[in-house]
C-alpha cells in the first residue's frame, strides 16, 4: 500500500477543502477504518495544541493519506490548551490518551508534535514491541538524532506500554525535558527504543518562532533528574485537568482543556 519517499513542503497553504476532496471515505471528528480488513490495532493520534491553525492544516493534509494507505483504524485529538497560561506538553498528551479512551478501545497512542511530516509512508505509525521513536531523522538536525536517548516530537507506546510506566510526568511547565522524563521512566522500567532506520524516519519540521508561554523550564534539570523517585506518583494515575469543550470537526476531533498552570 505504501508508496515510500514523499514529497513534504510548506512554502503554499493548503486549504481545508483539499484535504476533503483527498480523504473522501474519513468519517466525523478524523476517524477512519479501513473497509477490507480487519485492521491489527486500534490507533490514537495525540497532538498536543495552542495556536497552531496552519501548522494543523498541514498535518491533516500530509498525514490522513499516509495513515489510510498504512491501513490503520484510527482517530486523530487534537488537545487544545485553553487560556494562555504556560503550554504543558506532556500534561496534553496524558489528557489526549484518557479522553480518546472513552471514545473507543485503542489499543496504540501515537503522540505527535503539530509541526512534524514524515517524509515516507513506510514509518508506520502504529505500536511495537518496545516504545517507539518515530522521529528519528528530522531535517532540524540535519537528518540525525541530536542524542542517543532523544524521544522528542514523535512516539509510539501501546496502552500497557503507556501504563507501565504511569503515562507521562504532568509537571513540565513550558519549554524541555518532559521528553527525556518519558525516556527515563522507559528506560528504568526496563524497556528499550524501538526505531525505523533513518532513511524511513526523515521528517520536516514546520519552522516557526518560539511560541508565547512556552519559555525554557528552568526546572527541567532538576526535575529530569528525579524521574526514578517521581514516576509512580506523577503520571497518569494523578492525572486532574478539566474538559471545557469536545468538537468533532471533520478532520479531527478538538478537545479543548483546562490543565492548570504552574503550581496549581
Ligand atoms: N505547541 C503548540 N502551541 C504552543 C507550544 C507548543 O501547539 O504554543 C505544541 C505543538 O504541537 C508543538 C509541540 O507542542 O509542535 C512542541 O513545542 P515546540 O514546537 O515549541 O517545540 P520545539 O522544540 O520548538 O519544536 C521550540 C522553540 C524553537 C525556537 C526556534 C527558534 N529558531
Ligand atoms: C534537549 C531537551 C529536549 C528537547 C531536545 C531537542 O536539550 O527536551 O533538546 O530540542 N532537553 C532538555 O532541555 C533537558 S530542540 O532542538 O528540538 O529544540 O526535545
Amino acid at each position: 500500500m505504501g508508496v515510500g519517499p514523499l514529497r513534504v513542503e510548506f512554502s503554499d497553504p493548503v486549504s481545508l477543502d483539499l484535504v476533503r476532496q483527498q480523504n473522501p471515505r474519513l468519517g466525523a471528528g478524523g476517524r477512519y477504518r479501513p473497509d477490507n480488513c480487519v485492521a491489527l490495532q486500534k490507533v490514537a493520534l495525540i497532538i498536543p495544541f495552542r495556536h497552531r491553525e496552519d501548522h494543523l492544516k498541514f498535518w491533516l493534509y500530509y498525514l490522513h493519506p499516509i495513515l489510510q494507505r498504512q491501513q490503520l483504524d484510527y482517530g486523530v485529538y487534537v488537545i487544545n490548551q485553553s487560556g494562555e497560561d504556560t503550554f504543558n506538553r506532556a500534561k496534553l498528551l496524558n489528557v489526549g490518551y484518557a479522553e480518546a479512551l472513552k471514545e473507543y478501545d485503542y489499543d496504540c497512542f501515537v503522540f505527535s508534535d503539530v509541526d512534524l511530516i514524515p517524509m515516507d509512508d513506510r514509518n508506520t505509525y502504529r505500536c511495537y514491541g518496545q516504545p517507539r521513536h518515530l522521529s528519528v531523522s528530522m531535517d532540524k538536525f540535519d537528518f540525525r538524532l541530536p542524542y542517543w536517548q532523544y524521544f522528542g516530537g514523535v512516539s509510539s507506546l501501546s496502552k500497557e506500554q503507556f501504563l507501565k510506566i504511569n503515562g507521562f510526568p504532568n509537571n513540565y511547565w513550558g519549554w524541555g525535558g518532559e521528553d527525556d522524563d518519558i525516556y527515563n521512566r522507559l528506560s528504568y522500567k526496563g524497556m528499550s527504543i524501538s526505531r525505523p532506520s533513518s532513511d524511513i524516519g526523515r521528517c520536516r519540521m514546520i519552522r516557526h518562532n518560539r511560541d508565547a508561554k512556552n519559555e525554557e523550564n528552568p526546572q527541567r534539570f532538576n526535575r529530569i533528574a528525579h524521574t526514578r523517585d517521581t514516576m509512580s506518583r506523577d503520571g497518569i494515575s494523578s492525572l486532574k485537568y478539566m474538559v471545557v469543550k469536545v468538537e468533532k470537526a471533520p478532520f479531527y476531533t478538538m478537545i479543548t482543556v483546562d490543565v492548570g498552570k504552574p503550581g496549581s
